[in-house]
């Protein structure tokens, strides 16, 4: 039933004029009935389809709540979601992705959810993920990559969705090594990467990102001192489900060229949006905490760092906790 209604929706979108019940039947290869009851089921959801008698259906507008029939149809990918499920609430997406990734769920399968009561981040933080403001998701990959190379996909994603805020509304969007994403400073995406391994072999990876969509100010509990939202920093009411398929579209190519060309494919165009190059950071490394100047991300994805005694250190996993 959800091809069909995606059918339907992208028939509609794509029509010029108003599509006869019998034109819809034929174009989606369904009948009639079939034509009725999917579109009731669309209106029931949020689809605003018009009907006038004697012309057929027009699609007004498509809902603003995230469901897979809409993605579907807004989605221009080639295996990045494929497979959809949507949730109006899960305790974690990444939970949800790697369940699925353990019962053999297809590369690309993508899991959103409206709302998250336990949202993870790293190191058993929590990411704040109400209801109606964020887009939270998890994205199951089935790389053939080993996995220190696997880390490269976080950056992957922090740029995917660095360049399209940048490209969509304008907002200088930059990426704080390795895997946040900023505005000023303040966190407007975070990238939680997990991955399951038997030995060394990685069975797959699970990339959770959180964007914060439509947040206001007062959304953010008084704890969360340093984030911020497209609403915020826009003006914009985005749609989270257009957000998202540009989002995906754009981390289907990045990591296509990583799987194919390796890092190097995407090192110029991270380094080039990332914040912390050029500056004086202090680095939280395992149980160390590092001070130096960032100098470079290396082709592995590394960040290098020059320290006061003029050793230059290569960090693989750590978080940038100051930048001056
Ligand atoms: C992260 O962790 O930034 C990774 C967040 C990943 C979230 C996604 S949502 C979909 C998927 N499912 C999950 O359960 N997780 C992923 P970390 O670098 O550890 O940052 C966590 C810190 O960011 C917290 O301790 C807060 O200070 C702050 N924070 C929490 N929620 C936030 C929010 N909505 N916006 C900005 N900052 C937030």
């Amino acid at each position: 039933m959800a091809d069909l209604e995606a059918d339907l929706v992208i028939a509609l979108r794509r029509a010029m004029h108003y599509l006869t019940r019998d034109d819809l039947a034929r174009i989606c290869n369904a009948d009639p009935v079939q034509i009725c009851e999917a579109v009731s089921s669309l209106l029931e959801r949020g689809y605003r389809i018009e009907e006038i008698p004697g012309e057929g259906y027009r699609l007004i507008d498509l809902p603003e709540i995230i469901d897979d029939v809409s993605i579907k149809t807004l989605l221009r990918a080639e295996f990045i979601g494929r497979e959809i499920l949507t949730f109006r609430s899960v305790t974690s997406t990444n939970d949800v992705a790697f369940a699925l990734g353990r019962s053999g769920a297809i590369n690309g399968t993508v899991v959103v959810a409206d709302e998250q009561k336990r949202g993870r981040g790293r190191l058993g933080r929590s990411w704040h993920s109400p209801a109606g403001c964020g887009l939270w998701f998890s994205i199951l990959l089935r790389p053939d990559l080993s996995l220190p190379d696997s880390s490269t996909i976080s950056l992957a994603s922090a740029l995917a969705v660095a360049e399209t805020l940048v490209e969509e509304f304008g907002i200088r969007a930059e990426i704080k090594w390795p895997n946040d994403v900023v505005v000023n400073g303040r966190k407007i995406c975070g990238i939680l990467t997990e991955a399951e391994c038997v030995g060394e072999r990685v069975e797959f990876v699970v990339v959770g990102i959180g964007i914060n969509v439509l947040n206001t100010k007062d959304d953010f509990p008084p704890e969360i001192t340093s984030a911020t939202s497209v609403m915020i920093e826009s003006g914009v009411r985005a749609s989270r489900g257009r957000l998202l398929s540009r989002v995906l579209e754009k981390f289907e190519r990045e990591y296509m060229r990583l799987c194919n060309d390796g890092f190097s494919s995407i090192r110029p165009r991270l380094i080039g949006i990332t914040t912390v190059l050029g500056k004086m950071v202090r680095i939280r490394s395992g149980s160390k905490e590092i001070e130096g100047m960032a100098l470079d991300i290396d082709h592995s994805g590394s960040l290098l760092v020059r320290t006061e005694n003029g050793v230059t250190l290569r960090i693989t996993v750590g978080e940038v906790v100051r930048v001056e």
